[in-house]
């Protein structure tokens, strides 16, 4: 047994593991609000799938939060919450780096040399820009603009080779492979093209049924979401529209609640409510409690970790800090090589 930095007594083989070269995994989450069911289901539950695999840093993206309007009062507290939830859904922090990208500098030191590489054109064409600026109309900022750059800084500055993301995320990873080509061509290689990977639940749609589950469109169930809320959220979310009256067989096909259930019952239940729907033998009432039913059973020990971490802070600060000197030492590593080639410093 060899013991490990909080403590914790670990085999010998573990430690051999994860000492061993891996190729490197870096995604992020922004603490721009509580951490819902959709970047639950379309990354942090394949970011634990792939702590054994990877060597693996997340990343609270601060930066990347304050391109929209915010509470600076409230942001400390934004980003507690986010990594509380995160390590509280199973992102062991003894098998992964969690770090806060503002106590890393050289982010936005990387994102500067990145953006005199990277055409405008191309940001002008980011979905996510397009979208976020619609929503922003009174914030246009030029941070907005330039968000997938800071990404892209996010990831290289580690050497990320695999980025695993929800289906959002795409276009600017499939960006970031252009810059680190950019780079590569035209100062020497360094830098690896990241790859995106999906998980299984790519796009989990909000519970309007139209939009992307957002932490700013408010159409979320949180992961610390208390349980009554989880029902009264889901009982008014929307179904397949065309059944209007409780009689109408309804068709799964196309309703989001039955999609939900995917990821939250078991294969027999599905079975049931698909066959029970479609013949109108249940409602979207009954539907809806029996996905309300699950969420909350498998939500709850998340909750609850999450509440205890958030409650006593300081092993969370602690394990931020820790991860912060981790990364700042690869990133300095990862600077003095791009100014060396750039004919900096
Ligand atoms: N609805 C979703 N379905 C699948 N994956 C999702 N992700 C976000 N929403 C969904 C993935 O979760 C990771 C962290 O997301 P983020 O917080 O950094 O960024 P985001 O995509 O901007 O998340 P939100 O909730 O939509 O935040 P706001 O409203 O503040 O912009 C990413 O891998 C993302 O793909």
């Amino acid at each position: 047994m060899i013991k490990c930095m909080n403590g914790r007594l670990k085999p010998f083989r573990y430690v051999l593991q994860i000492t061993t070269m891996k190729k490197r995994l870096f995604s992020g989450i922004q603490p721009s609000g509580e951490v819902h069911i959709g970047n639950y289901l379309g990354a942090i539950k394949n970011w634990i799938s792939l702590l054994d695999d990877y060597d693996c840093i997340f990343s609270i993206v601060d930066y990347h939060a304050i391109t929209i309007e915010y509470d600076p009062g409230i942001m400390q507290e934004r980003i507690i919450n986010a990594a509380a939830t995160n390590i509280a859904a199973g992102l062991d922090p003894d098998r992964c780096i969690i770090f806060v990208q503002s106590q890393v500098p050289e982010h936005t030191e990387l994102a500067w040399i990145l953006n005199s590489l990277t055409p405008m054109g191309i940001l002008e064409r980011m979905t996510q820009f397009k979208d976020k600026a619609q929503q922003n109309e009174k914030n246009i900022n030029v941070g907005l603009f330039d968000y997938p750059v800071l990404q892209t800084a996010d990831i290289l500055l580690y050497k990320g080779c695999t980025v695993p993301i929800g289906e959002d995320q795409v276009q600017h990873v499939e960006l970031s492979r252009e810059i680190a080509r950019k780079f590569n061509a035209r100062y020497g290689d360094l830098f690896p093209e990241p790859q995106h990977l999906l998980s299984n639940a790519p796009r989990i749609m909000g519970l309007d049924g139209k939009n992307k589950m957002s932490k700013s469109m408010n159409n979320y169930i949180s992961l610390i979401e208390e349980p009554e809320a989880i029902w009264k959220k889901l009982s008014r979310a929307v179904t397949d529209e065309n059944r209007k009256r409780r009689d109408d067989p309804g068709n799964p096909d196309i309703c989001n609640v039955y999609t939900l259930h995917k990821y939250f019952s078991t294969d027999s239940e599905l079975d049931r409510i698909n066959k029970e729907c479609r013949s109108a033998e249940i409602g979207c009432v009954d539907c809806k409690r029996i996905l309300s039913d699950n969420m909350i059973k498998e939500l709850a020990p998340i909750r609850e970790k999450s509440l205890e971490l958030i409650n006593n802070p300081a092993n969370v600060i602690d394990t931020l800090n820790t991860g912060a000197e981790k990364c700042k030492k690869i990133a300095e590593e990862t600077m003095k090589e791009v100014r060396s080639l750039m004919g900096l410093r």
